[in-house]
């Protein structure tokens, strides 16, 4: 690589260092766009059991927040009731993040104990 403009990374080509003509026949070597397709860090978004919020509470959560069906939102609820944390989704950061505060903002107001956290994946 011989330098970089922007996103396009121009680069000496056929054993031409230093790129841009090869000093003979005054032909120009063009910049090529190079793919670079980055995936994003992923979050799981979890719930927490707790002994007080009402199961009906928390499947209304998953399908408010979490776009669930109610038989997942159930499922859900109740693997989490089980095992004491389950999973809701997976997202960028950005995405988790909200999703997180949503859930502890609506379970603030109904006056309930549910925790909802991330963690990377
Ligand atoms: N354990 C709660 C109860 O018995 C129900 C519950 C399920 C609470 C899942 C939180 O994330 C939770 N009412």
């Amino acid at each position: 690589m011989v330098g970089t403009v922007d996103h396009l990374k121009v680069r000496s080509a056929a054993g031409v260092p230093g790129g841009g003509d090869d000093g003979r026949s005054g032909t120009a070597i063009i910049a090529k766009p190079k793919t670079k397709t980055k995936r994003p860090n992923l979050y799981r978004v979890l719930l927490l059991n707790d002994d007080y919020t009402p199961m009906e509470f928390v499947v209304l959560v998953l399908e408010r927040f979490f776009n669930k069906s109610r038989d997942d939102a159930t499922r859900i609820m109740l693997h989490v009731h089980q095992n004491g944390v389950g999973e809701c989704g997976i997202f960028t950061y950005e995405v988790a993040e909200t999703k997180v505060t949503q859930v502890m903002d609506f379970a603030r107001k109904h006056q309930h104990p549910l925790q909802c956290v991330m963690e990377k994946k």
